[in-house]
């Protein structure tokens, strides 16, 4: 006779779930392979254990058990297999996770508005392939690009030299021209799309989850603001398996960890080139008897990425 007042049964079986939004100390989880998306926050002594490191942070696959009010408790947080961070606001030493485990990275530059910052995208290319994440180009913004008076678009200008090493994808979230590429291309992954405000990151988030365009607009007109900028990493689904991660906008990942004699590995362009060098230690720079630098004399390596090695090695880098 009590079934009225008696609350549906719940499943107290812990089941593996993803992070997919931060609310304070509180976490939205996804559950993997169902439908569930719980508020969780982590158990006590789960806190004291990782103290050292960012407890729970976005992309983290956790074990989590249901409570009441669909909320839920963290239990464990499985390892971090990769990690995308950014050095914390006001602080050269503390890293400050932007998302857990991504599959791969597709990092956007506009091609115009804002004009792109190409040492910048070599930086996040390095870190990515420190990482082992896999990277994409997007250059977005292409109707913008009326090209130049030799008829060459101003996007294959601006990104050519890397379609040598990297998928990069063209396209415009407001045409909708390359965007069904980019679908296909983010397909059972977690993909985190990075790069500097005002790109269009969110747009063709909106582009591809037509559903989501509300959510976005709802947002903005509940703060008041003409614009939604994103805050923090937001993972949202595209279908079953396929994950986006929408990211603020960023001037900077960081670069720790990555010590100079490793940069050469992290341009694609280079690789051909190592372990032939002169001087076991050869930095690629003036020394005499490198490959590196006689493929960069005959045009096999492209002048603005090695410059933009050059750079990064040297401590030069803007
Ligand atoms: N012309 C043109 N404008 C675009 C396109 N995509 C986005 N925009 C505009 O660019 C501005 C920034 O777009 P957002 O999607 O908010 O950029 P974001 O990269 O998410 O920016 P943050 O959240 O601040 O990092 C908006 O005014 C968009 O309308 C495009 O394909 N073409
Ligand atoms: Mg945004
Ligand atoms: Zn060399």
């Amino acid at each position: 006779m009590s079934d009225v007042l008696t609350p549906p049964e719940i499943d107290r079986t812990p089941f593996e779930g993803v992070v997919v939004r931060a609310h304070g100390k509180w976490f939205a989880v996804q559950e993997i392979g169902g439908s569930r998306q719980l508020l969780a926050s982590p158990r006590g002594t789960l806190k004291r254990v990782r103290q050292a490191t960012d407890l729970v942070a976005v992309g983290d696959r956790v074990i989590v058990t249901e409570l009441e009010d669909n909320e839920a408790r963290i239990e464990e947080v499985l390892p971090r297999k990769s990690v995308l961070e950014r050095p914390a606001r006001g602080s050269q030493t503390v890293q400050q996770i932007i998302l857990a485990n991504p599959d791969q990275a597709l990092f956007i530059f506009a091609v115009h508005n804002p004009e792109p910052h190409r040492r910048m995208l070599d930086r996040f290319l390095v870190l990515a392939e420190s990482q082992s994440i896999p990277a994409m180009i997007g250059v977005s913004k292409i109707d913008l690009d009326r090209g130049g008076d030799d008829g060459i678009p101003d996007s294959r200008r601006l990104f050519g030299d890397y379609e040598r090493s990297y998928r990069v994808h063209y396209f415009s979230a407001r045409t909708g021209e390359g965007v069904e590429g980019l679908r296909v291309a983010m397909q059972d992954r977690l993909t985190v799309v990075a790069g500097p405000s005002g790109v269009g990151k969110s747009s063709l988030l909106n582009a591809i989850i037509p559903e989501l365009d509300q959510q976005v607009q709802q947002v903005s007109s509940a703060t008041g603001k003409g614009r939604h900028t994103t805050t923090s990493a937001e993972i949202f689904r595209i279908g079953p398996g396929s994950l986006i991660a929408d990211t603020p906008g960023m001037r900077a990942l960081a670069m720790h960890g990555v010590p100079p004699e490793d940069l050469d590995r992290h341009y694609p362009e280079l690789r051909p080139y190592l372990g032939r060098c002169f001087y076991a230690d050869c930095r690629h720079i003036s020394e005499p008897g490198c490959p590196v630098l006689e493929a960069v004399a005959e045009g096999a390596i492209p002048l603005e990425r090695y410059e933009s090695y050059v750079a990064l090695r040297t401590g030069a880098s803007d």
